[in-house]
């Protein structure tokens, strides 16, 4: 059975170019109920960290340097069937072959700077929420 739990990142790009408030508007109105959420930023080890499994990709270096560029915003969101849901309402990664009305479509600049993060399965929502949050920041 799907989890009903993902992890969100709304990224640097999309938090310098004011559009957090219209996100956040997006994932209420599909249904997502806020668990945790802080404005935040990622040091340079802990954006490598958070991204380890890229390491070997060519454009590790950069998606380092650009998710510990400024602030973010990260965030649990809950609905039933979350991952895939969630993943549908962002879109593609790539922000020209996203479906129109996601919100990469919507608000992403490039492949490399594509405002949202969304979390893969399941399990990697886990992983990625523990990153992010301790018990006590949830509700
Ligand atoms: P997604 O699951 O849609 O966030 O995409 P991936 O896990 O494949 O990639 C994670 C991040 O790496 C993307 F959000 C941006 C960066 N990336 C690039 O910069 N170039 C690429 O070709 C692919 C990914």
């Amino acid at each position: 059975m799907a989890g009903n739990r993902t992890f969100t990142m709304i990224k640097p790009d999309a938090v310098a170019a004011g559009h957090i408030g219209a996100i956040l508007a997006k994932i209420n109105e599909a249904g997502f109920r806020i668990v945790a959420m802080k404005l935040t930023r990622l040091s340079a080890e802990k954006a490598g960290e958070f991204y380890a499994v890229h390491k070997e990709r060519p454009f590790y270096g950069e998606l380092v340097d650009f998710m510990s560029s400024g602030a973010i915003v990260s965030a649990i969101l809950e609905k039933d069937n979350a991952v895939e849901d969630f993943r549908t309402l962002i879109g593609a990664t790539d922000p020209s072959k996203a479906a129109p009305g996601t919100i990469r479509a919507l608000f992403a600049k490039s492949i490399g700077e594509n405002a949202v993060h969304g979390s893969d399965s399941d399990e990697n929502a886990k992983i990625e929420s523990d990153f992010h949050f301790s018990g006590l920041e949830r509700f």
